[in-house]
């Protein structure tokens, strides 16, 4: 993300009406190098984790001969987001107090095939020894009310810099394929704004319908591959036993 074209895109907002304040405007003119230099941080950081998940996927892919890892997607906060979160918080506005406050700036979303596989993953990962835990969220153990599912981790990784060396706070979510279709749609009416509010809530209640019929699911799936995994272990089993082959 480039802090210049953000302070260029909002002076065209200002123009047409859709303003972010003059605090926020003045603040990221008079921070635009800093800003720019924490938000590249941050991107080394979701590197640094990005390459953490990719290569356990890869030695679990050889000791266990699959990979639980479907998908890894990262992303930035955009602006609009963190100025929210600020203003939600009251976060005081400076680039330290932001990177103090703010624990999701650097996201990385690793979705799996199965439950149990985001436990087994989020312990291999959090065994690094350069890894921190900051802060765990289970929200697939206790779901919010809405039935939104995740395993969330706040962690601190090192980045190695020319002089010096920076910890990075990262958001970590871990979840199923059903836990994220979910979360993308429920995401999506979340910012349907202009709904009238009884069909609002029809799709709301739906929608927490869906995260149980989804978690059912989930363990579903999970118990077949269980099964699967046991009669193959029996298959390999006696056709090892047959001493001609
Ligand atoms: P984006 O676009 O990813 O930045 P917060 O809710 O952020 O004020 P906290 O404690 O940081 O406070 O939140 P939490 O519970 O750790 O969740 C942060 C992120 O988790 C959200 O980021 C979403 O990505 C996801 N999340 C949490 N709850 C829900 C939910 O009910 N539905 C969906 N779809 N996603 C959720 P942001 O900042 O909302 O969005």
């Amino acid at each position: 993300m480039n802090i210049r074209d953000y302070i260029v895109q909002k002076k065209k907002e200002i123009l047409v009406g859709r303003l972010t304040s003059d605090k926020f405007q003045d603040f990221f003119e008079k921070n635009e190098n800093q800003l720019q230099t924490m938000l590249t941080y941050y991107e080394c950081a979701i590197m640094q984790i990005e390459t953490k998940f990719n290569v356990l996927n890869q030695e679990f892919s050889l000791s266990r001969e699959y990979s639980p890892i479907e998908t890894i997607k990262s992303r930035l906060k955009t602006m609009d987001s963190l100025i929210e979160k600020v203003n939600r918080y009251e976060i005081p506005l400076s680039v330290e107090s932001i990177e103090r406050n703010i624990e999701d700036i650097a996201g990385i979303r690793v979705i799996c095939g199965f439950p149990e596989d985001i436990y087994t993953v989020a312990d291999c990962f959090l065994q690094q020894d350069d890894v921190t835990l900051v802060d765990c969220k289970d929200y697939i153990r206790n779901p919010k009310e809405n039935g939104y599912r995740s395993l969330h981790l706040i962690v601190t990784v090192p980045i190695f810099l020319e002089h010096e060396k920076r910890d990075m706070k990262v958001e970590v979510q871990l979840r199923t394929i059903a836990m994220d279709f979910w979360a993308s749609l429920e995401h999506k009416l979340k910012y349907k704004k202009e709904l009238p509010p009884e069909l609002n809530d029809r799709l709301v209640g739906e929608l927490t319908e869906c995260a149980t019929i989804s978690a059912d699911l989930d363990m579903r799936m999970q118990s077949i591959r269980r099964q699967l995994a046991g009669s193959q272990s029996e298959i390999d089993e006696a056709v090892d036993s047959l001493e001609w082959m």
